[in-house]
């Protein structure tokens, strides 16, 4: 009745369900799943070069050039995961036959194997979830979203190094035999069902299919990448932000208002202080600082949710209010804000940031005081820091 010559392996292969379609097969799995696992490392090693950068541990000194090495990196993690969904969706479709295998466990190395599957799944499933719906800053859930997308990172690569070393040799048989394939020679584990299967798909169908699940993801790359390159933002339909709307005509995370931070704090009474381990502490005025000499800086606000977009910013070097203070150089230094509650309001400058010139304490952008919303009186900009991390309505400077 079936013409299939050797039974495929049985680590990718099943034997349970009736599915309809020829398109569950070992050639589609494997390519899909190299293609996330590609995916995900990418996302997963961009994802903790962004966390080591907000909570650097002491071996980690992220350096304040290229510029703009942030805003890729960080526009790679978000747009990696976006590209990651319709990827896992058709790697799902495609091996769930195998997911009803009896028997469901042959022995223990299969028990580690399917088991390990669980946090693989849930929790790639829970990353490009929740993922997603920060970069809508969209909040349904009780749990702090980055400690848990963070953890949940770890115990999904757990599951995908445990994966790939489970299915490397199968995975390599089958691509292996599919090169043969189209030399002529038919593949013994290539093009192999994962399922009870009405036949065997042509070649031509697992093209059609996987250019789809390409062209799925690549679609939803440009739907949305134009939150960061900007010449794309016309084609990104889906982008949560365009980064040529704001004020100023830079998008905003927390508005002056949101943040509480009012006129009267703003106003006449505003202070710049410089304070902590300093030979000559400093308490100056809006006017007092725009009497210093200025610099002028070309740099991106490039938001962990995946949007940045570029701005010329004037104002008084970090590093000349330091020596101002009489502090030592390359000191490492805590930004307070006029923010009172927030997460956000406090900021750390490490001493390779502080020290290098275009770390602004800035008092312009585009050529205009800022607004209320992007930092008004001073906002920190600097090269290469995560958006969080560019504190605005800065009112304090300890050195320490
Ligand atoms: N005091 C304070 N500064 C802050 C924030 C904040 O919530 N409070 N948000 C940060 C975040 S998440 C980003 S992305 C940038 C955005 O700067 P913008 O609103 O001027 O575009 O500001 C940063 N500075
Ligand atoms: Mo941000």
């Amino acid at each position: 009745m079936s013409d299939r010559r050797t039974p495929p392996p049985p680590s990718i292969a099943g034997l349970g369900g009736r599915y309809g379609s020829a398109l569950h097969d070992t050639t589609a799995a494997a390519v899909l799943g190299i293609a996330l696992g590609v995916a995900f490392t990418i996302c997963f090693a961009t994802g903790l070069l962004s966390h080591w950068v907000q909570h650097p541990p002491s071996w980690f000194d992220w350096p304040s050039r290229p510029a703009g090495l942030y805003r890729v990196t960080q526009g790679l993690h978000v747009a990696t995961g976006l590209a990651s969904i319709p990827l896992l969706v058709a790697k799902l479709w495609v091996v769930a036959p195998s997911f009803w295998t009896k028997p469901a466990v042959r022995d223990v190395g299969h028990a580690v194997e399917r088991t390990m599957l669980l946090p693989l799944v849930g929790g790639g499933a829970f990353l490009l979830v929740s993922g997603t719906f920060n970069t809508f800053q969209f909040y349904p859930w009780e749990f702090f979203f980055t400690r848990a997308h963070y953890g949940v990172a770890w115990v999904t690569m757990g599951g995908l190094l445990v994966h790939v070393a489970a299915k490397a040799a199968s995975t390599r048989s089958v691509l292996g035999g599919r090169r043969r394939d189209d030399g002529g020679a038919a593949s013994e584990l290539a093009g192999e069902p994962v399922g009870e299967l009405v036949g065997r798909p042509s070649r031509r169908d697992r093209r059609w299919f996987l250019g789809g699940v390409a062209a799925a993801s690549g679609a939803l790359t440009l739907a949305t990448v134009g939150q960061t390159i900007r010449p794309l933002r016309a084609v990104s339909v889906l982008a949560p932000r365009d980064p040529a709307v704001g004020p100023q005509g830079i998008p905003i995370n927390k508005t002056a208002r949101a943040a509480r931070v009012t006129p009267d704090l703003t106003g006449d009474a505003y202070r710049l202080r410089v304070t902590g381990r300093v030979g000559r502490p400093l308490e100056l005025s809006l006017a007092d600082l725009a009497g210093l000499p200025q610099r002028t800086a070309t740099l991106p606000i490039a938001c962990v949710e995946g949007w940045s977009a570029s701005a010329t910013w004037q104002g008084v070097p970090l590093r000349d209010l330091l020596f101002l203070a009489d502090a030592a150089p390359g000191a490492e230094v805590h930004l307070d804000s006029l923010q009172t509650g927030g997460l956000y309001r406090r900021s750390v400058v490490s001493a390779t940031h502080s020290a290098d010139p275009d770390t602004l304490l800035a008092l312009t952008l585009n050529g205009q005081a800022l607004d209320p919303d992007h930092g008004y009186p001073v906002r920190l900009i600097g090269p290469n820091r995560p958006g969080v991390m560019q504190t605005k309505w800065v009112t304090e400077v300890q050195v320490r």
